[in-house]
């Protein structure tokens, strides 16, 4: 028995002792703050995907609810991985796969949850960035749209990769309390402290650290250059993948950051702005602490995808690997005990669990994913299905515990044993060995060619 289960298996004994409070969801019982940060990869130090990674907040929250390690988007953009979560739809079915793609034009009787849990009799609200557009309408209330992240035109590493300063890091010389993630913390803290009347859906969206990636100087502090350390990364990993999996790495921007001697910054800058974000979920997390109806509100914190940062040749998300899918998930309630679970799950499965946990009805057919209620009863439940991510129409990948495998719409593969190669550096699809493990996780993925 791993660590990991070890506890799971430990917590579940403590918490069995609450179980009968799971029968508290009754419609109108639960209120909901959801946390979704933009951007950020597996770099938290409850999943461990880097060392340095500075996050005591988030691995507070992860301790004290069932943090899923496992846990990956539906795609790999803003858009399509924001329309997944407030709608339940795979891109396959609703069509949204990237970022131009707005859910709300494509799907217009899609109903997103914001909208659902209002006709449910929930008070909605949120902040910041929920949606990859502005789908205020939907809200109750929804808070005016943050200040600037950062001083106008500011080009610090002064690579000039695209277009403006969009891609960017570097410390800024702003007060934290300047910077609209923590004005928009401060407005949902308010809300948590002077609740409505009805129950409440209660969004916070943190923009960091998507680029550009600029935080107060203290931050960068923290993470010395000279100290830094850059992922794994394995000279020539390209070479066994198919054209498909190289073309989409975007290997001009490692040339790019390697020639201009930034990997290392932006390294450090990745983790400073991840620790910035720890530090204003805090702020967040200690007012529900003392907020008046902490006993009857779930907290759910995710990201919408993952970020590459040169593994692979590749930065940004949009690709169909671990760092580019890998998500943290974690959700706490009072009444429901702690853990770890290890099955794969997806953004797909959040709007299930939420209205699961609510007791409110599903909305018609369309959800797509499976409510994660009975892992977060006892995490060790079993989960038969794996995860699946989809990149652009006909290009997926399916994650189970131990394997990804990767099929592009052209039917070049990647296979990966996580096992033995959790930097998936070797590509196993073309061993005939595993034709039926390729078999089994490619009936899972949609035909959408
Ligand atoms: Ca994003
Ligand atoms: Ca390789």
């Amino acid at each position: 028995m791993n660590r990991r289960k070890f506890i799971g298996t430990t917590m579940l004994g403590t918490a069995a002792l609450g179980l009968p409070s799971v029968l508290r969801a009754q419609p109108g019982e639960v209120n909901i703050l959801m946390i979704v940060i933009d951007d950020l990869n597996d770099w938290v130090g409850c999943l461990g995907g880097h060392p340095q990674a500075h996050t005591p907040n988030i691995d507070a929250l992860a301790s004290m609810g069932t943090n899923f390690t496992h846990a990956y988007c539906a795609a790999p953009a803003c858009s399509p991985s924001r329309a997944n979560l407030l709608t339940g739809m795979l891109p396959s079915t609703s069509g949204v796969y990237d970022n131009p793609d707005i859910w709300t034009e494509i799907n217009p009787d899609a109903v997103g949850m914001h909208t659902h849990f209002g006709d449910n009799g929930y008070f909605t609200m949120s902040g910041g960035k929920i949606d990859h557009r502005d789908s205020g309408i939907y809200w109750d209330q929804r808070a005016a749209a943050e200040p600037a992240r950062r001083p106008p035109d500011m080009m610090i590493n002064r690579m000039e990769v695209t277009q403006g300063n969009k891609w960017d890091w570097g410390p800024i010389d702003l007060r934290a309390e300047e910077t609209g993630d923590w004005i928009i913390g401060d407005w949902v803290n308010q809300r948590l402290l002077a609740p409505p009347d009805s129950p409440f859906l209660l969004g916070y969206g943190i923009h960091r650290p998507h680029t550009p990636q600029h935080c107060p100087r203290s931050f960068y502090e923290m993470f010395p250059l000279s100290e830094v350390q850059l992922p794994p990364f394995l000279e020539g990993d390209l070479d066994d993948i198919p054209q498909s999996g190289v073309d989409n790495a975007a290997r001009y921007l490692h040339t790019r950051v390697t020639k201009n001697k930034q990997w290392r910054k932006a390294v450090a800058s990745y983790l400073a702005n991840s620790a910035f974000v720890d530090m204003l979920i805090g702020r967040v997390l200690d007012t529900w602490d003392a907020s008046p109806l902490r006993d009857d509100t779930m907290i759910m914190l995710t990201s919408d995808h993952g970020w590459h940062l040169g593994q692979k040749n590749h930065w940004t998300k949009f690709a169909l690997w671990e760092e580019a899918t890998q998500i943290p998930l974690i959700f706490h309630a009072p009444w429901l005990p702690s853990g770890v679970c290890e099955q794969p799950v997806t953004l797909t499965d959040v709007f299930p669990t939420f209205v699961d946990v609510c007791g409110i009805p599903a909305p018609g057919n369309q959800l797509e994913g499976e409510s994660l209620l009975p892992q977060l009863m006892n995490p060790l439940t079993p989960r038969n299905t794996p995860a699946l991510t989809t990149w652009l129409p006909g290009n997926h990948a399916v994650r189970d515990i131990r394997w990804r495998y990767i099929r592009y719409a052209d039917n070049t593969e990647e296979l990966y044993d996580h096992d033995t190669d959790p930097n998936e550096w070797t590509n196993l699809a073309s061993d005939p060995q595993y034709d039926a493990i390729k078999a089994e996780l490619g009936s899972w993925m949609p035909d959408d060619g």
